[in-house]
């Protein structure tokens, strides 16, 4: 499906240095170490309600790690899916009487906007669920012939037609491997998390669901031997990713709410499928966004909308400066002195950046790039920033030594490699 439009991105001279970020699976701060195209998956949204401050986070740290590593000289290969097809989505649309594609059309497009708005370079493929059916009938078929994946009748009271396809993790060695965690911080989670551990017959617990066999009323494809059905929703992370970026990517993004089961199960069968591990080389997780001492949620209702802080006239840019404010690994709240502070900062940058003389950007830009490639300190980078602001607004008119560049260099610095545009 089309994504939204690409910002303009101006050079700056020189390169940054490698990235460094927070691999969730070995606990380790790790130097990146791709090839000329870094190859990152991050998982998009399940378009059911509009994006909240939380979604931005996350969208606008892994775009910040796809600036650091253009700066840093590779290319880019970004792909992020589209969650349109899953129970969330199919029961909201349910419950406010529309149909589940238009439901899904409507707040996709919204995303779009509220992207745009917040200066996120776009995905490089941006690839819906439905779009990616055939291939995970093929993936789960393969799997079931394999012996990786087994089959379990349609309970009778749900129709007792065709066949559910679950993952076997008795069979799969790197199951674990993501998250670290214990089987019991598996199971405490699980079913709030979209898992079925309940389901009888499975053979353990947290088998993963690959293939749901069509039920009444319930949209389904044709899955060829599988028999009519829809994709479980791991599965359509583990085949986009492999598709589109090959088994042994860069990076796997997401909220750290993805980090057990989702990124453990799109990896664990990935690897199934594959015979090859690891699915990805790290795993970046932006910690969650909270409101009022919660999770912001869809399914909470305690929600900050992008879209709804725009149309009461906020600027974008102050949004992004105020999500860029804190570090993606520490866990903050929202409230509406984030926005002031960010309001008051984006004003003054902007008065420095309207002089026309200021002191020399180099410096600056450098301590930014640095900043970032040690993963992704938005923070620091922020005030080293704010550093060179003050400074050029108490510079006098007849101070020496001042640049008549520095001030265009560092606006498209920071547009560049921040993705602020004053
Ligand atoms: N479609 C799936 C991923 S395949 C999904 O989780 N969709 S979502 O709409 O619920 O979330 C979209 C992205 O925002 C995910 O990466 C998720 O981890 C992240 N996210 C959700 N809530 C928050 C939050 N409160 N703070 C930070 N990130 C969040
Ligand atoms: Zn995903």
């Amino acid at each position: 499906m089309i994504a939204w439009p690409a910002p303009f991105l101006p050079a700056v001279p020189g390169s940054g240095p490698a990235v460094r970020v927070h691999d969730t699976a070995t606990g380790e701060v790790r130097e990146l170490n791709p090839g000329p195209v870094a190859r990152l998956y991050v998982c998009g949204i399940t378009p059911y309600d509009a994006t909240h401050l939380g979604h931005a986070a996350t969208y606008v740290t892994f775009d910040l790690l796809g600036r650091a590593l253009r700066d840093a000289g590779h290319e880019v290969d970004y792909v992020q899916n589209v969650t349109d097809v899953d129970e969330p989505l199919l029961e909201r649309a349910e419950r406010d009487g529309l149909h589940w594609e238009d439901l899904a059309e409507r707040e996709i497009a919204l995303f779009r906007e509220d992207m745009t708005a917040l200066a996120v370079i776009p995905p490089d493929h941006y690839v819906g669920a439905v779009e990616g059916v055939p291939s995970d009938v093929e993936a789960v078929t393969k799997m079931v012939a394999s012996g990786a994946a087994y089959r379990l009748p349609v309970p009778a009271e749900e129709g007792g037609e065709g066949h559910d396809v679950y993952l076997d993790l008795a069979a799969q060695p790197t199951f674990g491997d993501v998250s670290g965690w214990t089987r019991d911080q598996m199971m405490e989670v699980y079913a709030e998390r979209g898992g079925d551990p309940d389901r009888a017959g499975k053979r353990d617990a947290l088998d993963p669901l690959l293939w749901r066999a069509h039920r009444e009323g319930e949209p389904s494809w044709d899955g060829g031997e599988l028999g009519q059905g829809r994709p479980g929703w791991h599965i359509e992370c583990t085949t986009i990713a492999i598709d589109h970026l090959g088994i042994g990517f860069d990076v796997q993004g997401g909220g750290s709410d993805l980090i057990f089961p989702h990124h453990e199960m799109s990896a664990v069968q990935g690897e199934a499928l594959t015979g090859q591990a690891p699915f990805a080389q790290v795993y970046v997780h932006q910690a969650m966004v909270g409101l009022e001492g919660e999770k912001m949620s869809k399914s909470k209702g305690n929600l900050v909308l992008v879209s709804r802080l725009r149309e009461s006239g906020v600027d974008p840019m102050a949004i992004r400066l105020a999500l860029l404010a804190q570090h993606y690994r520490t866990p903050w709240e929202w409230t509406d002195d984030h926005l002031k502070v960010a309001t008051t900062r984006l004003e003054r940058w902007r008065s420095a950046l309207s002089v026309v003389a200021a002191p020399d950007a180099g410096p600056t830009i450098e301590q930014v790039r640095a900043a970032l490639a040690d993963d992704l300190d938005s923070p620091s980078a922020l005030e080293a920033v704010d550093a060179w602001v003050e400074r050029t607004l108490a510079w006098g008119s007849d101070d020496e030594d001042r640049s008549e560049s520095a001030p265009g260099l560092m606006g498209r610095s920071l547009d560049a490699l921040l993705g602020i545009r004053v």
